[in-house]
């Protein structure tokens, strides 16, 4: 398959009016019928294409008069007036034929549908792109009780209803729903006084599950009209909770289809962080009504302009409703983990791609959170009023338009007159920058001496320099504030800042707040962690010092270098202990860096890691931790038992987050009495699945492992967690064994793709299970990408990703993956998804 180039982006050659679709819904044979008003683009004439993939057309006409199109696998063209025109045309699809996911489809009996990127094409005959906007409205005929689709409701009759969608939008947010389906209803008003109707759609033994997501919906709305002025437009807005969904949400006009992992949630069912990503998922899709929908993107190569965007507004978002602080580094994490592991190794990719084979290959960590980052720095550049200033001008100047990166820069440097041109190598340049810092201190000044440099990413040998905010403290030896937080502007390769008359030498805080996606590098000791760890005024940087004494510590012994270091233990257990931080931010510090971390930090440094070693230290560490500070635990164990009714607020989850974060270490002691106690009592699934999960990483846990399937059998959510715990926390030697098992088990339906992800990822995630060295753990994940691929490309594509980091292995390693890699390669009739996955991986 050819690539496609952003350089070779052409405007439309037609343009759309109006489209009115008419749905006869059927299992195996669905009628769409489409009528469609073209006209003619006066600024970029051309031939009449439309796309379309797996469409039976019984009839098309123009004007009325019917046509004989040509038609291929993927396009169908046609002799057309020069002037504007009707387009009508009947197919016919097979919703239930369809595994893929994407396009009409069922899931559990009912209709759904799922077009971004490119899903349209397999619904009926149509300029599939996202500069092609224009208003829909829908008739659906069935005897389905429930019938949906986007914008504000129609007639509605026996056997049918209609829908009216007023803003024009591109064919990639069209949505329909049909099935047996209760709701959760409430309402909202608007700052502006329109009354809207909200419901939650699900099937009616989820009905209890709903009320969570309702109340994140409502805040959001709040939340976008306080903070950037944005209004809902529509008289309804509806959620669907669908269970066969390739990923978290879609947030089609008015009409969100999620995951229902990504939406329902009760106190019993869900844990504490099921309800966060609950929360800021309903958020981010909501918030896409107005950055993504009202103004999308022109091409999918612009594809960041939405996501960053709503991204960066969600996180916002649950920073404003929850602790900023914890936020912060939760994100930080999350983009540690997934992006910088995408961006040093062979998927790296510019924010904005250059090219692309599939698009859905492109929904990426770089474009969603390294995306986010940029937005984020360049609010940091130029400050928050001017942000918001540049924000108002977008939606004003943009609004309705499908646009680029272009527009959206533009408004930045229209509203503060500065030039964004460096800055705006972000997008195009791939790799995380390295930032080295030295520094000097000399009669009362004292500088910081910063080198910038990016690696060679695949088809990008040559970096420049970047704009890099770099956000600095400064700290008395006393541990109090010398400088408050300034940002520092690197721009050249080479570049010192001095600050002048200082008192003292002063102890550094550098990149708080994360404030740019870089890898810091700084000779600091032991001793400079230990004093910020304990003195630092700025969150992040307090916990980005003992993760740096953890990965220092654990790469040390990993190397057999050292063993755990008591004066780190003793910190930890200071923090353990400090009842003036924040629970939540103390089990974040307690929380020990992953083994992939470890794993990738150790292939930086130009050492070959041993995923078993690593997990040898790994386990070591924690019970050396669990040792010296078992009678803090203890006590704060003790301290953190519930208080009162379950209540899944930020407050309420940072002291369970601290509670099972100590009782797991505890059950390295006392071999799991106090879990399996706390398993007996919990009345939460916070509580259930932390005092299981606690039992199982001290090899116990068998009978409540039974009990807890026979408790949740019939909950596909709850069960989707007894698969993957099963395996993810699984010893190194057994994973491949019990995911090998566990895909017998008669709950396993593949075909799921929670389901799927519960047990081929939750192998995956367990490092040294999915690396053991007999290669099991490769063969049982590529056999089952192997048999996933003719029946959902998306899912298979995206999970191949686990093969990414094979670079960084010894030889006997990087052989078995690569085998695993070319299975998969040569399977017969491979998909576009998957192969161009693993061309890149391989490449
Ligand atoms: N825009 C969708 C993602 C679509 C993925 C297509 N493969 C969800 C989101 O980002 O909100
Ligand atoms: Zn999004």
């Amino acid at each position: 398959p050819q690539p496609i180039y952003l350089k070779d982006y052409r405007p439309p050659a037609w343009l759309v009016e109006d489209v009115k679709l008419t749905f006869r819904l059927d299992p195996t044979a669905t009628r769409v019928l489409s009528r469609i008003r073209f006209v003619p683009n006066p600024d970029a004439p051309g031939a009449f294409k439309l796309d379309g993939e797996k469409l039976k057309l019984i009839s098309a006409a123009i004007d009325g008069v019917p046509v004989e199109p040509e038609i291929t696998d993927t396009q169908l063209t046609c002799k057309t007036p020069d002037g504007p025109f009707t387009w009508e045309a009947e197919v016919e699809i097979d919703p239930q034929g369809n595994t893929t996911l994407e396009g009409l489809y069922m899931s559990n009996g009912m209709y759904c549908t799922q077009c971004e990127a490119e899903g349209f094409r397999k619904i009926t005959y149509y300029p599939d792109r996202p500069d092609v906007m224009a208003p829909f409205s829908v008739r659906i005929e069935s005897d389905l009780p429930v019938l949906l689709s986007n914008g504000n409701p129609g007639k509605r009759g026996d056997a049918f209803a209609e829908w009216i969608d007023p803003w024009p939008k591109p064919a990639y947010l069209f949505a329909l729903v049909a099935g047996e389906l209760v709701a959760h209803e409430d309402s909202f008003t608007t700052a502006g006084g329109k009354d809207v109707d909200l419901a939650i759609w699900v099937r009616e033994a989820d009905i209890g599950k709903c009320a969570f997501g309702m109340d994140a919906l409502k805040r959001s709305m709040l939340w976008d009209e306080q903070v950037y002025g944005r209004e809902y437009d529509l008289d309804v807005f509806n959620i669907v909770a669908v269970d066969d969904f390739n990923m978290g949400a879609m947030e089609n006009k008015g009409l969100n289809i999620f995951n229902s992992a990504a939406v329902l949630a009760s106190p019993e069912t869900a844990t504490d962080a099921n309800f966060e990503r609950i929360e800021s998922i309903i958020a981010h899709e909501y918030f896409h009504n107005w950055t993504g929908n009202r103004i999308t993107c022109r091409d999918w190569f612009q594809l960041c302009l939405k996501e960053g965007l709503t991204v960066f507004r969600d996180q916002q978002f649950s920073a404003d409703e929850r602790s900023a602080a914890v936020r912060r580094i939760d994100d930080v994490l999350a983009l540690r983990a997934r992006q910088f592991r995408e961006d040093n190794g062979p998927l790296a990719h510019p924010v904005r791609p250059q090219s692309f084979v599939e698009i859905n290959n492109f929904y990426t960590a770089t474009v969603y959170e390294k995306g986010a980052e940029l937005i984020r720095m360049l609010k940091r550049l130029v400050g928050d009023n001017a942000y918001y200033e540049a924000l108002e001008l977008y939606f004003a100047r943009h609004d309705g338009q499908a646009c680029t990166i272009e527009d959206w820069l533009a408004v930045f440097e229209d509203a503060t007159g500065r030039d964004l041109s460096q800055f705006k190598r972000w997008y195009s340049q791939a790799g995380t920058p390295r930032v080295y810092v030295t520094e000097d201190w000399r009669d009362g000044s004292y500088t910081l001496q910063f080198h910038q440099e990016t690696p060679p990413t695949p088809g990008q040998d040559e970096k420049r320099s970047l704009v890099i905010p770099v956000a600095v403290g400064l700290l008395a030896q006393n541990g109090s504030e010398l400088r408050g937080t300034e940002v520092l502007e690197l721009t050249s390769r080479e570049q010192s800042f001095t600050f002048e008359n200082l008192p003292e030498r002063p102890v550094p805080s550098i990149l708080r707040e994360f404030s740019a996606p870089v890898i810091l590098h700084r000779n600091s000791d032991k001793a400079e962690r230990l004093f910020l760890l304990r003195h630092d005024t700025d969150s992040f940087n307090k916990w980005e010092a003992a993760r740096g004494l953890m990965k220092d510590c654990l790469t040390g012994m990993a190397l057999g270098e050292n063993t755990a270091d008591e004066d780190l233990l003793s910190a930890l257990a200071d923090v353990l202990r400090d009842d003036t931080l924040d629970p939540a931010f103390r089990a974040l510090v307690l929380q020990q860096p992953s083994e992939d971390d470890i794993a990738q930090t150790l292939f930086e440094a130009n050492t070959t890691p041993d995923p078993t070693r690593i997990h040898q230290v790994s386990e070591q560490f924690a019970n050396a931790f669990a040792a010296h500070a078992e009678g803090s635990l203890a006590s704060v164990f003790t301290a953190m038992k519930p208080e009162g009714v379950y209540a899944p607020d930020a407050q309420g989850a940072g002291r369970r987050a601290l509670l099972n974060a100590s009782l797991t270490l505890l059950s390295r002691r006392d071999g799991g009495e106090r879990a399996a106690e706390q398993y007996d009592t919990a009345d939460n699934m916070t509580l259930q699945l932390g005092s299981l999960s606690a039992l199982l990483r001290v090899g116990s846990g068998i009978s409540q492992l039974e009990r807890f399937y026979d408790q949740w059998a019939d909950d596909r959510l709850v069960l989707d967690k007894w698969f993957s715990m099963q395996v993810a926390l699984a010893t190194p030697g057994d994973a491949a064994r019990i995911a090998t098992d566990l895909a017998e088990h008669p709950k396993f339906d593949w075909k799921n793709p929670n389901r799927f992800r519960a047990v081929v990822g939750g192998l995956a995630s367990n490092a040294a299970g999915f690396h053991h060295a007999s290669g099991k753990g490769y063969d049982f994940v590529s056999d089952w990408l192997i048999r996933l691929d003719p029946v959902n490309p998306q899912t298979t594509a995206r999970m191949s990703t686990v093969f990414e980091t094979w670079r960084r292995y010894d030889a006997d390693r990087q052989d078995l993956m690569r085998a695993a890699l070319g299975r998969i390669q040569s399977s017969p009739g491979l998909s576009r998804d998957t192969g161009e996955m693993v061309a890149r991986i391989l490449e």
